[in-house]
């Protein structure tokens, strides 16, 4: 929990700043520059005396089938180090997102709020001269909510909350860095990434091909993108190991394209389907990449001060990417347990019982409401988060269920899921009877039994409708609405 000695320290820097000599602190703070000073209250808050509250890494993949890791089964691709993470932590086998695409789910993770609360309940356009096509400013992301409790934010690797750089870019947002690309995919081939500047892009498939931003400036292409981030995943770890840290290690492999190089392709001689195959490599380069990270904690003994959860955006969508997400019906995009059930682990070495399994419902909700609780940092009365502190149910002093319900809906296709205990209400796609399955066994949801307990039914549908009333319309045009938002702006 929050060291309280460490607010005298705060308070001295205050002072130094609010000092008379005013004009000396400010060419002091020029000389070294807004950040220099921020590292340097960092380095004098925690220099020497140890930091009390938790690191956070979450690393998020791109389409990641529910059954494509070891810890879920996976048999054909050999995942070793996303695997220790639930070998020394919990295996979460109900974990959910709030979205079933890329863009919505990234907006309830990144503010711990349902999307559909502020209206980013489609995937955005990638239009960089449209502030409105993003995340609203009117939400907070954990980051910003971090801030003040003395922490430093980096988010490497896909955005996708917004490409208007003056608003939306991640350090516009709350973080103190950022290296990736603003976009919902990109190719991973250096050679291919041939828009040098992001504002240039048109449109979603030059967004695919521009250089990566460090911070605001675009960097001359290195290498396979995923080893890239992985590279400054591990500098970030270096770089910020002596005061507290969110990193958000966003992956977008195993989005499309399937692009692999020859080292990991040539891990996967067995697999025959090329598509498998490549999809198989690219999960490989993220798996070598959170070991590279979980062995840079252990270089610096951080261990034990750093939750670490690993987790995909939405379900796999499984004829695009061959990824599978047995045995969940559906896959990304549907309602069905297949498009937002995904692989869930997390560890925090001495705090976590190692090699454990938690089955009630969380949610990708939980992980930034666990790291501001543990922060003591100031969250808005009237924005509350809907994601729980997830420490005390799992390491089981909480008994009860960090949620009671979990719910979903698709806006644009009128589509609703609402879990409550071991049964969901689903209504698949737009008209239909709500129909009602059994998780405890039907997992797959194979079976209808919306005849046989019309009680429930009508509980689960009356919750959903309460849940509905609290949200709001889509704020923006979004993917699918490509053409009507190229018409709007042209009148
Ligand atoms: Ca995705």
């Amino acid at each position: 929990m929050k060291s309280k000695s460490s607010f005298p320290a705060w308070d001295f820097w205050i002072q130094f700043l609010k000092t008379p000599a005013t004009i000396l602190n400010f060419n002091f703070v020029k000389s070294i520059g807004f950040f220099g000073l921020k590292l340097l209250i960092l380095s004098h808050l925690y220099g020497g005396q140890g930091q009390k509250t938790p690191n956070m890494i979450v690393i998020m993949c791109d389409d990641l089938g529910y059954a494509d890791v070891g810890f879920n089964g996976c048999k054909d691709i050999s995942t070793p180090h996303i695997d220790s993470i639930a070998e020394n932590g919990v295996r979460c086998t109900s974990g959910y997102v709030a979205y079933a695409v890329c863009g919505p789910s990234r907006a309830g993770f990144i503010t711990a709020r349902y999307p559909q609360r502020f209206g980013f309940e489609r995937n955005p356009q990638y239009q960089p001269k449209d502030p409105e096509m993003g995340l609203t400013r009117d939400e907070k992301t954990i980051a910003e909510l971090l801030r003040p409790a003395g922490y430093h934010s980096g988010i490497i690797g896909k955005w996708h909350l917004g490409a208007h750089i003056p608003t939306s870019h991640p350090m516009k947002r709350g973080f103190d860095e950022f290296y990736g690309h603003l976009g919902g995919g990109h190719t991973y081939f250096p050679e291919k990434l041939t828009i040098k500047r992001s504002q240039d892009a048109e449109g979603e498939s030059d967004s695919y091909r521009t250089w990566l931003l460090k911070g605001y400036e675009p960097v001359p292409p290195r290498k396979y993108i995923t080893d890239d981030f992985s590279d400054e995943a591990v500098s970030f770890i270096e770089r910020n190991r002596d005061w507290p840290f969110f990193l958000f290690l966003s992956y977008n492999a195993p989005h499309t394209p399937l692009e692999a190089i020859e080292k990991y392709l040539n891990r996967f001689p067995g697999i025959e389907d090329s598509k498998r195959k490549t999809y198989a490599a690219m999960v490989s380069a993220i798996d070598d990449g959170v070991g590279r990270v979980l062995a840079e904690l252990r270089k610096y003994g951080l261990e034990e001060n750093t939750i670490v959860a690993f987790l995909s955006d939405n379900g796999g969508p499984t004829t695009k990417n061959a990824s599978t997400n047995a045995p969940l019906r559906g896959g990304k995009g549907d309602a069905w347990e297949g498009g937002f059930r995904i692989p869930f682990a997390i560890q925090w070495k001495g705090k976590l019982p190692a090699g454990s399994s938690y089955e009630n419902p969380v949610s990708s909700l939980d992980l930034g409401a666990t790291i501001v609780t543990l922060a003591d940092a100031a969250v808005s009365k009237d924005k509350p988060l809907d994601g729980v502190n997830l420490i005390p149910f799992l390491n089981g002093e909480n008994k009860a269920k960090p949620h009671d319900t979990i719910y979903l809906r698709q806006f644009d296709r009128n589509r609703f899921a609402v879990r409550n205990g071991h049964e969901k209400l689903i209504i698949p796609w737009k008209g239909a009877a709500p129909q009602l399955y059994d998780l405890s066994n039907d997992i797959g949801e194979q079976k209808d039994i919306a005849k046989e307990r019309p009680k429930r039914v009508q509980e689960l549908d009356i919750l959903r409708k309460n849940w509905n009333a609290e949200l709001k319309e889509p704020s923006f045009l979004g993917l699918i609405h490509s053409a009507a938002w190229a018409k709007r702006r042209r009148k």
